[in-house]
């Protein structure tokens, strides 16, 4: 698998909670959604099913969902990452693995990931950039939220599309990837702030058209 920072262009996340405005079963409109997403052009995946909603109580349900989300992603050849659960991501051999400041530290991780996984890390303030700035093992980062978000329970203040020039100015050279209330309207907002791509859940799981939207999003540039 790639770490081109290509990657980080339209990154999906989701898990079965974003898909229960949907009549049915959480799972089988997962698995439809990330289906036309990847066949519209999303550069990446981060299944991330956690929170109220969640399959977290049926560990045999979530793996299975998973791995499915895993296989849909392969047939695309697009990285498949697995949001805080190391022994979920190393056990069904995701691409990648995503942690956030109060997950599982990432020292931790980078001592039980292969190379070749991709690693990404959350960040919400300077501080937290600078220290992770030095792990080597660090492929991106995920800065946010950029604005107001409804997908994220315990999400801390919004920082704002300037929050990411700054980090730029402070000497942050890490691939990033901006996250947090993004959607076709305030997209341009983050136009040469110095982010490789977005990532964003709602704006795509709760859109009428689901390629539609992803084509909407891939077109508009930001760096
Ligand atoms: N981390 C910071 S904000 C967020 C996560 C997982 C949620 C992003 O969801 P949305 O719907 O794109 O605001
Ligand atoms: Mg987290």
């Amino acid at each position: 698998m790639n770490k081109n920072s290509s990657l980080l262009r339209l990154y999906f996340i989701a898990g079965s909670q974003d898909c229960r405005h949907l009549p049915g079963d959480p799972a089988r409109h997962l698995l439809n959604i990330l289906q036309k997403a990847l066949q519209a052009g999303i550069s990446c995946f981060q299944f991330r099913d956690k929170g109220p909603g969640s399959l977290q109580q049926d560990r045999r349900k979530q793996y299975q969902l998973a791995e499915q989300c895993r296989d849909l992603c392969r047939r695309h050849q697009v990285p498949f990452i697995v949001n805080d659960d190391v022994e979920m991501g190393l056990a069904i051999e995701a691409d990648g693995l995503h942690t956030g400041q109060s997950d599982t530290r990432i020292e931790k991780i980078i001592r039980h990931a292969p190379p070749h996984l991709i690693l990404g890390l959350s960040i919400n303030n300077q501080a937290q950039a600078l220290a992770a700035e030095k792990l080597e093992r660090i492929d991106y980062f995920g800065v946010g939220p950029i604005f107001p978000t409804q997908s994220k329970a315990d999400a801390q203040a919004a920082v704002g599309p300037e929050f990411i020039a700054a980090l730029r100015r402070q000497g942050i050279r890490k691939p990033i990837v901006a996250i947090g209330g993004i959607n076709q309207e305030n997209l341009p907002q983050l136009r040469h702030k110095g982010a490789q791509g977005i990532a964003l859940i709602s704006a795509i799981t709760r859109a009428e058209n689901i390629q539609q939207r992803v084509q909407q999003l891939l077109k508009i540039q930001i760096d």
